[in-house]
Order: structure tokens, then sequence, then C-alpha cells
């Protein structure tokens, strides 16, 4: 007897259960076949993740997952797969922004060509720097301000969400949960103080879960994080996932100039005269370090 194939899209997968969604409205907790092909590169099986788009066989009302369909992109942290936007989530303070934590973020979504905001949330404690909001413009991202406590930019926030794939990621205690809460509060997704995750480093958000948003599309709620490493990353890839070296990278004196101390550098250049952002620049300097020893250790 055959079964037809029924497309689903992967929720939340947790210790070897998948939580499916069928036609934007069915769904059902389904096992994996045993036998399911292998992916990736050398024919490895990869994890099904969040994201994934998959084919299921129905037996006696039971879903079973028997294909994960090959993905668009992928995000290593947080884990998922085909995502349209990711949205960088940064309290303004309690807990303070971590820069070196959005430009990681950054790095990624771009080598993965993944659309990027930047989100600086709980603008109700402090106002945002106008600075800040500046140079992330500049690094190509659009900028919402938001309160969760206030209602301030959540309509905005809401409309970018619209009909995409999303995933909110950001350290723990930003408010990523509560932001999700506001922009429809049939989510109900519980939120932490700050100040216990810190004593006890617990994390409120325990797992990536895509949530449907009533006005259309999907967002993935996901747990904090603060350490992301650039394991697939060239240094000639580096220099060209900043978006404000583009320009003045023209004009270097050398091609595949990257920026450092290399005569005629007009990104330096640009860095001095106060046109593109000091501090951004440093860390690139920093993460090229990285992704330089990164090589030398693969080979
Ligand atoms: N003042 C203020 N507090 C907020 C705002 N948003 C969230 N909070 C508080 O910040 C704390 C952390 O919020 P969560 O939503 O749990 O943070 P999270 O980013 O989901 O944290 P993890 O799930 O651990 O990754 C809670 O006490 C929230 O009530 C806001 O806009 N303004
Ligand atoms: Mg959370
Ligand atoms: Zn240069």
């Amino acid at each position: 007897m055959t079964h037809q194939a029924v497309p689903g899209v992967v929720l939340r997968a947790v210790g070897g259960f998948y939580r499916v969604c069928i036609d934007d409205q069915e769904i059902h907790e389904c096992k994996i076949a045993g036998r399911l092909k292998p992916r990736g590169a050398g024919g490895r099986r990869e994890p099904v993740l969040p994201g994934d788009k998959v084919l299921l066989h129905e037996v006696d009302g039971v879903y079973v997952v028997k294909e994960v369909l090959p993905r668009v992109n992928q995000l290593v942290r947080p884990a998922i797969a085909n995502i349209d936007l990711c949205v960088i989530v940064q309290a303004v303070t309690n807990p303070s922004p971590n820069l070196e934590l959005i430009d990681r973020i950054l790095v990624h979504t771009r080598h993965m060509k993944i659309a990027t905001a930047l989100c600086l949330t709980k603008t109700d404690l402090l106002d945002p720097d106008p600075q800040m909001i500046e140079t992330y413009q500049q690094a190509g991202c659009r900028v919402l301000t938001t309160s969760a406590v206030n209602g301030a930019g959540i309509s905005e926030l809401a409309t970018i969400l619209k009909d995409k794939v999303s995933i909110l990621s950001g350290p723990s205690g930003v408010g990523k949960s509560r932001l999700l809460n506001s922009v429809s509060p049939g989510f109900q997704r519980e939120t932490g103080e700050v100040s216990r995750k810190l004593k006890r480093g617990r994390h409120t958000t325990r797992q990536v879960e895509l949530l449907q948003l009533p006005q259309g599309g999907w967002v993935a709620d996901s747990p904090g994080f603060s350490v992301l490493e650039f394991a697939q990353l060239t240094m000639r890839e580096l220099p060209l996932l900043y978006p404000e070296f583009e320009d003045p990278a023209l004009q270097c004196r050398f091609a595949g100039c990257m920026h450092r101390s290399e005569p005629g550098c007009v990104v330096r250049e640009a860095v001095e005269m106060n046109q593109i952002d000091a501090g951004r620049y440093y860390r690139y300097l920093q993460f090229l370090k990285e992704v330089e020893e990164n090589e030398l250790n693969r080979y």
C-alpha cells in the first residue's frame, strides 16, 4: 500500500520529536523515519531543524517525517533553517547592548544572505543612542526602537514580521519573549527577571520554536546566547560582509585589501575621518584575527 507524501514545516525539534505544521494550520507531533536520506556534504546526517521543510507520511493517523527538503539557508545559533529575516534584539540597558555580538550575528546573516534588522528594546528605561542607530543603518540594518512596557515601536515590529519566517536572536534577558507577547498576546511566552537570570545563569526560553503570527507569517522565539564562532568563514570573505566598507574598498590601492595595515587603504582612512564607525572597524580587526587563527589551525 502506498501513501501520499504530505508537505509540512518543522516548528520545533526536541529529543527526536518534531512538531510539524501542515498547510499553515494543522499541527502534528511526529517522529522521524529510521531510514531518512542523509544530507549535507559527504552524505552526513544533519539534525532536522525548526524551519525545515519536510515530507510526511501518515499511517493510521500517525505522521512520520520521511524526507527533509533542501535548505535555502541555515543559522547555527539559534539553530534554524529557511528564514527570511533575522531580528537581532538588544536592550538599550539592563543588560546594556553587546556590540560584539551584534557584529558577529551580522557577519553570519550576511554570509548566509539573510536580511537582518536590529531591534533596540526597553526604550522606556533609556533613550537609544542615535550614534548607534546610525552605525547600524550604515551597516545595512533596518533599526527599530521598541518597548514592551509602553508599546512604542511594536506595530512597526509586527509590520516587518508580517508574512515572513523570522527569528528573534540576542542575549538572554534582553526581552525577546516579552516583545513577542506584545506583538501577539496569544503567545503567552514565559519571561524572566534579568537579575535572577544573571545570578542563576538561567535562560527562560529553552528551545527554538516557530510561532504563528495572527497577521500572517511565522516568528521564532529562541534561547539567549552570547558566544558565536566563525567556523566556516575565510579571511577573504570577512571584509565583503561589511556593507559600509564597500565604497571605500573600491579605492584601496590593492585589490583584495584586508583593510589592516596595507598602504593606501581607503577603508582605514574612512575610519580615521569618522566616516566608518571606529568600534565596528576594531571589532572587524579582532574578527579577522580570529578567522586567521581558525584558518591556520585548519591546515
Ligand atoms: N522595562 C522593560 N523591561 C522589559 C522590556 N521587555 C522585557 N523586559 C523585562 O526584561 C526581562 C527579560 O525579558 P524576557 O522576555 O524574558 O527576555 P528574553 O530575551 O526572552 O530572555 P531568554 O528567554 O532568557 O533568552 C523580564 O523581566 C521582562 O519583563 C521592556 O521593553 N521594558
Ligand atoms: Mg525568552
Ligand atoms: Zn583597504
